[in-house]
């Protein structure tokens, strides 16, 4: 059950990368999120996002993969959720999660949407692929309905002679890091929830999971090791500098992998989502033409956080600023820490309302309608407050949105008009009463 902003109203057509989408029911795309995907800040060598993948296409050059930064964000629903093994039922098919052009075409919502082509293209034994993803998502410092992820995924021929010596030789060659690792799996990876493919022997499971960790591992060493390098050339004194950086895994569930893992990094007192990963299901090879010669491993990282914390950017909608005194500070090559300019004072709105009974209004459409009138003046959208007339049953909530700008003075009147424009389109689309 999911709801959507019905009553929008779009052109009959979308063109996007100079191909034409018939817009329909399913058609969800404001168009400023149309605008982000022309930026592919992933491309420029002199932005954070693009300095950030560089270093990782540096530090995995000569290993044998072939580097894919210029898929276009439009894809179909077969690339990214069906040839996936998503369920008809997933929430992340919904439109209150995913930006659609049509009810056939959509925006990625992760990179995992291009592996059937790298698969079926790519002529080395891995690919990396870098590219801009799009979730209708939450608002605040971390997260943003546009950010960028890192695709990597390694195959092995079944036919290899002696494979499992071969498996072995190429964790021999994944160069060694002083990282400390916390993994109750390594030595014994599946169990009932995340088991063992019939396509696979234990003894493969056991070495190819090994191969998958050790290569990121090596991956977030070499980002985090830089990072620390920075901070101490620029004069750093951070206890956490001399530490081993410590990770750990934890068990996680794609229905494109099994067993399944994701990487957590311990910085500066908090464990990090970075990364999700697993062996890759047979089906998706199979899908991919592969036939049944291959088994390998994918995993999928989101570098913006990373990004952030390796530049010092306290809130990820800079990356989209296109104010100077943002783009000026950052160069190819170079980790530098990001100088703040100066920050506005943010302008805070309430809206509550009473919902009418069996409504279909999602978190989400209230993030979406904000951001469509705010556009990037919306700093945060929280519910703050929801209860039930204990008479009526009704339900009430109330939403705080925090306007401010990274750079400039907002006016209350301008704020008005933007509020006003949030509040009428929640009565129009979603029928609530304002209180
Ligand atoms: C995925 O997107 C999978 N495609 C990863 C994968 C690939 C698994 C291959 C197995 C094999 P997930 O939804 O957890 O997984 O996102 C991956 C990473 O993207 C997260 O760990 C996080 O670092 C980042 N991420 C997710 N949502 C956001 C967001 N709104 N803003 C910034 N980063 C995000
Ligand atoms: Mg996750």
């Amino acid at each position: 059950k999911y709801s959507t902003i019905q009553a929008r109203k779009y052109p009959d057509e979308i063109v996007l990368d100079g191909k034409s989408y018939k817009t329909d029911e399913w058609t969800n795309i404001p168009d400023f999120i149309l605008e982000l995907t022309k930026r592919q800040l992933h491309q420029n060598p002199n932005h954070p996002i693009g300095i950030l993948r560089d270093l990782i296409e540096r530090n995995m050059k000569d290993m044998g993969y072939t580097f894919y930064n210029n898929f276009k964000p439009a894809v179909t629903t077969f690339q990214n959720f069906d040839v996936l093994g998503f369920p008809d039922d997933h929430p992340g098919r919904s439109k209150s999660d995913t930006y659609y052009l049509n009810k056939d075409n959509l925006l990625r919502t992760h990179t995992s949407a291009h592996e059937l082509e790298c698969f079926q293209t790519c002529e080395t034994p891995g690919y990396l692929i870098t590219a801009d993803v799009y979730r209708k998502d939450e608002i605040d410092r971390t997260h943003y309905p546009a950010f960028h992820q890192l695709e990597g995924a390694r195959t092995w021929s079944k036919n290899t002679p002696n494979l499992e010596e071969q498996i072995l030789k190429d964790i021999e060659s994944i160069p060694k890091t002083n990282i400390i690792v916390e993994d109750p799996f390594r030595e014994q990876p599946i169990n009932a929830e995340n088991p063992k493919q019939d396509y696979m022997t234990e003894k493969q499971v056991q070495l190819i999971q090994v191969h998958l960790k050790k290569s990121v591992e090596f991956l977030v060493n070499q980002v985090f090791e830089t990072a620390r390098e920075s901070a101490r050339l620029a004069g750093s004194t951070e206890p956490y500098l001399n530490e081993p950086l410590k990770i750990r895994w934890v068990e996680a569930y794609f229905p494109w992998t099994s067993p399944s893992w994701e990487i957590e990094v311990w910085w500066k007192g908090e464990w990090l989502e970075c990364c999700g990963c697993g062996i890759v299901q047979q089906q998706v090879l199979l899908n991919a033409g592969l036939g049944e010669d291959k088994l390998g491993w994918a995993f999928g990282i989101g570098i913006d956080r990373i990004a952030m914390l390796l530049f010092g950017i306290p809130d990820i909608r800079l990356f989209w600023s296109l104010d100077e005194r943002f783009s000026n500070q950052f160069q190819q090559g170079k980790i530098a820490t990001f100088v703040p300019y100066s920050k506005f004072p943010g302008i805070k709105r309430d809206v509550s309302f009473w919902l009418p009974t069996d409504s279909l209004l999602h978190e989400n459409d209230v993030m979406e309608i904000v951001r469509t009138h705010a556009g990037d003046v919306a700093e945060s959208v929280a519910n703050i407050d929801e209860f039930v007339h204990p008479k009526t049953g009704r339900k009430s909530q109330c939403y705080r949105i925090n306007y401010q700008s990274m750079d400039r003075n907002l006016t209350n009147e301008e704020i008005n008009e933007v509020h006003n424009k949030v509040e009428a389109d929640l009565k129009k689309y979603f029928d609530v009463e304002i209180r």
